[in-house]
Formats: structure tokens, sequence, C-alpha cells
């Protein structure tokens, strides 16, 4: 079972820009990391028990650049905490839910994550992540 919503991912396309609103509204920003595998950098504002993620490509090819060419800046997706994440998406996929990971991959923090497909998601691009 997936624990709590660990974080949401805002496609940006500036980090340091963005970072300003977030600040601004008296969050801290914890940490700024590029995650070569995904061609992003990330800057995490924790609130609560969540964190806001920031999303700035670092590469024409990443998929957030691809988001914010079709959608510009805005939700990108929502992240699930989870203790066994190769069990949650083996019972997902048993639903015929499909997804962008069969297995997980190396993500910000140290985690690993995975991601569903938006299309099996009612349109949220869904990710799990397990530290
Ligand atoms: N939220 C909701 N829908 C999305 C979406 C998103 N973030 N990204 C794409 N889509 C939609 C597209 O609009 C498209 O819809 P339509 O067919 O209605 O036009 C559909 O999904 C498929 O899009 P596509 O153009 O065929 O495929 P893409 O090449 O854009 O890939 C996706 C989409 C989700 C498979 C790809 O972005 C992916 O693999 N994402 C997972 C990895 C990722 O997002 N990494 C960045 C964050 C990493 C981090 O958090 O550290």
């Amino acid at each position: 079972m997936v624990k709590k919503i660990d974080h949401i991912g805002i496609a940006v396309k500036s980090v340091a820009e963005a970072r300003l609103f977030y600040e601004n509204l008296g969050l801290v920003c914890e940490k700024i990391e590029v995650v070569e595998s995904q061609m992003v950098k990330t800057a995490f504002f924790q609130i609560g028990e969540i964190h806001i993620e920031l999303l700035e490509p670092t590469s024409e090819h990443s998929a957030v650049a691809k988001f914010l060419a079709k959608n510009g800046e805005g939700v990108h997706h929502i992240a699930y905490k989870t203790d066994d994440i190769q069990g949650e998406l083996d019972n997902i996929s048993k639903t015929g839910c499909k997804l962008i990971h069969e297995t997980p991959i190396a993500g910000a923090g140290g985690k690993q994550v995975a991601f569903l497909h938006p299309k099996s998601t009612f349109g949220v691009l869904t990710e799990f992540c397990m530290k």
C-alpha cells in the first residue's frame, strides 16, 4: 500500500526563478540536485509531511522539456511513498495499469522511483518512490 504523498512535481522553465515564489511563501529550499538520468534540475521544498519538487529540464530531450513545450509550466506529477516499490508495480500492473518503468530506477535524493503512464491514471503522471 502507498503510505502518503511524498511530493508534487512542478515543471518550470527555471528553478532559479521559480524558487523565489516558494521562498516568498516562507518555504525553505532544502536542496538543488541535477538528476542526470532524468535530465532535470530539481529543487525540493518541505511543507508539512510532503515536498514540492521543482523540475527544470537540462536537455531538450528531457520528458520535462516535452511537457513544457506542450503544456507550459504547471503540475507535472504526483509521487506516492511506499516501502515496497516493486510490490506496488507488480500489484498495479495486474489491474491493467500501464507502467513506464517495470522496475525502479534511481531518482532524486537517492530514492528508487518508478512512473505509471498518465493514460492509465486518469491523466495524472504518477510516481512511486522509496528511500
Ligand atoms: N502529466 C499528464 N499527462 C502527460 C504528462 C504529464 N506529466 N506527460 C505527458 N502526458 C500525456 C501527453 O500529453 C500525451 O497525451 P495525448 O496523447 O492526449 O496528447 C500522453 O501523455 C503521451 O504523451 P507522449 O507525447 O506520447 O509521450 P511523451 O514522450 O511525452 O512521454 C511520458 C510521456 C509520461 C511517458 C514521459 O514523460 C515519461 O516517461 N515520464 C516519466 C519520467 C519523467 O517524467 N521524468 C521527469 C521527472 C523526474 C523526477 O521527478 O526526478
